[in-house]
């Protein structure tokens, strides 16, 4: 068994897995030099043999315990055939968004138009780097989809009310994600993948229908997904209530963030945990990171616990902080 499923089913587990958020992108050399010869983002992700060497730049550089598939969580509306592009500094833009057009799309034109994704998945996953590690798998959570789909551009800068205005569409819209939501979870899982992990990057930004837009969708796929035996890690970031959401969506782990109180977590979160550190730590020096990643492994020392971040690693990372991190979570007993 893998060190992170061990993690997930035994509760007496001892070990600290690690793994990073964002761990095959912009902070790694060998990536980067990947990118400045592949301008278009998106046919880099459909690109089977480099988007598996992408994958697995950072286990052959650190051996963390699991390797997360280079893909995007707007691969998704790309495969619904709205426009989506990558601006140097601007981040994502997308295009029109047509909801006679999405509801006529079916599940095989979906599954075609990504099908390289599933294919690099079947060549990375027999890969024997990832012996005795897991592949991860992911989707963004319905409610982050939407909001990229509808706001056409990452939230930070700005989120358009217009979001909440016409809730008929919204709903149709939802329904529309989870359906082909489901779809891309089971292509990855059949392809090879063993965990998967829901990234609700934007759940911090809804103040009001968080059943409606989160709970509910997200519940779906976390059954849907247990169904097909494959774990489910969630990633609620910035959700008010990580216990509330974990007591209901029962997730097989719940990734913190880095705003939640660990010490509190521990206390009231029954299921394993992962993750927490901010990611700004690794700016700093090595002394205030040993602290801090002590003082999660200390906390979390009687809990099942995977070792990773509150958020994505930051692209202005140095590699010799993540050398360290990966050596003192190892050393740790
Ligand atoms: O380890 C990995 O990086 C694996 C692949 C991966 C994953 C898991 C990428 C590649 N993206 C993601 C997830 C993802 N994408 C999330 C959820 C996690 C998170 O919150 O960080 C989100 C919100 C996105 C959307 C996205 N993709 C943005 C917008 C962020 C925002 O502020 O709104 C951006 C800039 C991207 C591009 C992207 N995706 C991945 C990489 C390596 C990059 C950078 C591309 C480049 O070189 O410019």
């Amino acid at each position: 068994m893998t060190p992170i499923q061990e993690c997930i089913q035994n509760k007496n587990s001892k070990l600290n897995p690690i793994w990073i958020m964002r761990q095959a992108g912009r902070y790694l050399p060998e990536f980067r030099e990947i990118r400045a010869k592949n301008p278009d983002f998106i046919k880099l992700c459909l690109n089977e043999s480099l988007s598996s060497e992408i994958t697995l730049q950072p286990i052959k550089r650190f051996d963390f315990d699991a390797a997360i598939i280079f893909s995007d969580i707007l691969m998704l509306p790309y495969g619904l055939d709205q426009e989506v592009k990558f601006e140097k500094g601007l981040g994502p833009k997308l295009g029109e968004l047509d909801l006679n057009r999405l509801e006529s799309i079916n599940g095989n034109e979906f599954s075609k138009k990504l099908n390289s994704v599933y294919k690099s998945i079947s060549k990375t996953s027999v890969n024997p780097i990832l012996n005795n590690k897991d592949l991860i798998g992911f989707v963004g959570a319905p409610w982050t989809i939407l909001v990229y789909m509808i706001n056409k551009m990452s939230p930070k800068n700005n989120l358009s009310k217009k979001i909440f205005k016409d809730k008929l569409f919204v709903k149709k819209l939802l329904v529309i994600i989870e359906k082909f939501l489901k779809i891309h979870i089971e292509n990855q899982i059949k392809a090879g993948v063993s965990i998967i992990q829901i990234f609700d990057s934007w759940a911090g930004l809804l103040e009001e229908n968080i059943s409606e837009y989160i709970y509910e969708p997200t519940l779906n796929l976390v059954n849907y997904t247990k169904k097909l035996g494959v774990p489910v890690i969630c990633f609620p970031r910035g959700i008010d209530n990580y216990k509330n959401f974990c007591d209901v969506i029962k997730p097989d782990m719940v990734n913190i963030d880095y705003n939640v109180d660990p010490k509190k977590a521990v206390k009231e979160i029954k299921i394993p945990i992962q993750g927490g550190l901010d990611p700004k730590v690794l700016l700093s020096d090595k002394e205030n990171l040993h602290k801090e990643v002590i003082k999660y492994l200390q906390i979390f020392k009687d809990h099942p616990y995977v070792f990773n971040l509150g958020h994505g690693i930051l692209p202005e990372t140095k590699i010799e902080m993540v050398e360290e991190l990966v050596k003192i979570v190892r050393e740790f007993k």
